[in-house]
């Protein structure tokens, strides 16, 4: 049943909110239920702290412009806990492999997804990892991570003689965990064992207008949205994740998000990275493009490794260069992490209270004092996350590996009508990278007249892959082992080398 009418607005009213009951007189038995269910839950004692938390972080963030507020703090990450592909020779990346290789065939590597995220840059009705950007082959980016997964597990278990596991975590919210478990029963968990793949939801908060009001998106109901990726602290403690993390042997786990077409799953170069270094929380960075480039940089302040926006840096720190032309602040962030089960312990356990409110101002669809639906024309509302980089700050042993951008990084953001990080950008992305496999296994390509077509190593942003060529992550995870299938063959575009390996060396013996 829960608390009467009169007892929900006697607490509300003690902390501002009593307009949240306003309609009540006209809601159905059910509404009221769920309205009084929603409050309930959020308890209005806190429910009133959020509210004044947000129309004050809001007020502090728009009175004071941040550019320049950290530059004087500022130093890159010192040489020694930053690694990376281009920093190291063949043989120490190797070494790395083969350790990140050995934990996972251990079973003590997990890969944990971020994927409550709305999307709505994207403009699709259903989660991210259901996109299908127009591969030949048409996999969805859940599927093309879901086979990395069982390569890397196959990889794994053949260099090391073990039968290995990677779980798979999944982080949904209220809008995508239906969804979501829908589609994976739907593809049959994309042939991974279904216990091995855990979906579990973040929590959701009430949006906020300026002056401190919950809002209500319609007469019944709170306009509410989740929480920011760095609600993943708190989700894992909810869900008992890490308890179910502990009873697996797991003892390391890669962090990533959901619309990075080429993330590499359990990456066991990234992974032995860590480990060898005994890190407790790790980056995957790539190289800031120009200076400008509008991602946040991981770096020190005070000593202290954190992610900073572009936008609390002046022009001046972010164009800095050191003596090899490399940009002194260039590690950004692609939201691609490494953490060990003791120190998620530790954030779940002491630190995520201390997690640093962000303030989005968006525009929230709100009912009028009428009751009539409005679409705001301007930002009205205020929604605070957490981000799930503010934990760095508490690492003990933090390091941070650079990677090649055009092999590891290309994000899915935008709908096509924008001109970066959209399907086509992300499709050609993958398809170029493909390409450069087959040609290093030496594999020729041609015209359907049979003329070749030149090869060609890199592409400016605008350029399309010459040549539409796709892997199946079952064949090959990052380009290994394809000389066995396209050694001195003369491929067509559009080429699809698919995990039916022998109708392939049928059809080119
Ligand atoms: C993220 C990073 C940014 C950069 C960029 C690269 C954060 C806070 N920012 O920015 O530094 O690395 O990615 O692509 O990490 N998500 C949830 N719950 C939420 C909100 C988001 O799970 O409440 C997930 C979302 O589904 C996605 C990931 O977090 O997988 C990143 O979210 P985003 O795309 O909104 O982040 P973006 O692009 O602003």
């Amino acid at each position: 049943m829960g608390p009467s009418e009169e007892e929900l607005r006697a607490r509300l009213e003690r902390v501002g909110q009593a307009h949240l009951l306003r309609f009540w007189a006209e809601l159905e038995p059910a509404q009221r239920d769920s309205l009084r269910q929603t409050l309930v839950q959020l308890d209005a004692r806190e429910l009133g702290e959020h509210c004044k938390l947000a129309a004050e972080a809001c007020a502090r963030e728009q009175g004071g412009s941040g550019q320049g507020r950290l530059d004087g703090n500022l130093e890159p990450i010192p040489a020694q806990f930053l690694g990376g592909v281009s920093r190291s020779d063949a043989a120490t990346l190797e070494r790395w492999e083969e350790e990140g290789l050995r934990q996972i065939s251990q079973d003590k590597v997990a890969m944990l997804l971020l994927a409550g995220g709305q999307g709505t840059r994207l403009g699709v009705p259903y989660p991210k990892g259901m996109y299908d950007v127009g591969l030949p082959s048409h996999k969805t980016l859940y599927q093309i991570q879901a086979e990395r997964i069982r390569k890397v597990e196959q990889l794994a278990g053949r260099r090391f003689g073990t039968q290995c596991a990677i779980p798979w975590y999944i982080m949904t919210s209220e809008f995508t965990l239906g969804p979501t478990e829908k589609f994976f029963q739907e593809h049959n968990y994309f042939n991974l064992k279904k216990s091995n793949v855990v979906m579990f939801e973040q929590r959701m908060l009430p949006a906020v207008t300026f002056d401190g009001k919950a809002i209500l998106e319609e007469k019944g109901k709170l306009a509410m949205a989740p929480d920011g990726n760095g609600g993943l602290y708190r989700a894992l403690v909810d869900n008992k994740i890490l308890e179910d993390m502990d009873r697996r042997g797991i003892r390391y786990i890669h962090v990533y998000c959901v619309d990075n077409i080429l993330v590499k799953m359990a990456d066991p170069v990234f992974i032995g990275f860590c480990v060898s270094k005994g890190a407790d929380c790790g980056a995957k960075v790539v190289e800031k493009a120009y200076p400008t480039e509008p991602v946040g940089v991981v770096c020190r302040v005070d000593g202290i490794c954190q992610v900073v926006e572009y936008s609390e840096i002046t022009l001046e720190t972010a164009q800095m260069r050191n003596p090899d032309g490399r940009l002194t602040y260039s590690s950004g962030n692609i939201c691609n992490h490494f953490f060990t089960l003791g120190f998620l312990q530790e954030i779940a356990e002491k630190f995520e209270p201390q997690l640093k409110h962000h303030v989005a101002i968006k525009k929230v669809p709100f009912v009028d004092e009428k009751g009539n639906l409005v679409k705001p024309l301007k930002p009205n509302g205020i929604k605070l996350e957490k981000f799930v980089f503010d934990v760095f700050q508490f690492s003990k042993n933090f390091v941070a590996f650079e990677v090649p951008r055009e092999d590891e990084f290309s994000p899915l953001k935008n709908a096509d009508t924008a001109n970066k990080d959209t399907p086509t950008t992300t499709r050609q992305a993958l398809l170029f990278q493909h390409y450069r496999w087959a040609v290093k296994a030496g594999a020729t390509f041609v015209e359907a007249n049979g003329q070749r077509i030149p090869e060609k190593y890199s592409l400016s942003e605008d350029e399309e892959s010459p040549v539409v060529c796709e892997i199946s992550p079952l064949v090959s995870y990052f380009g290994e082992g394809l000389d066995a299938y396209l050694k001195a063959k003369i491929l067509q575009s559009p080429f699809l080398l698919d995990e039916d390996v022998e109708k392939f060396i049928a059809q080119h013996e």
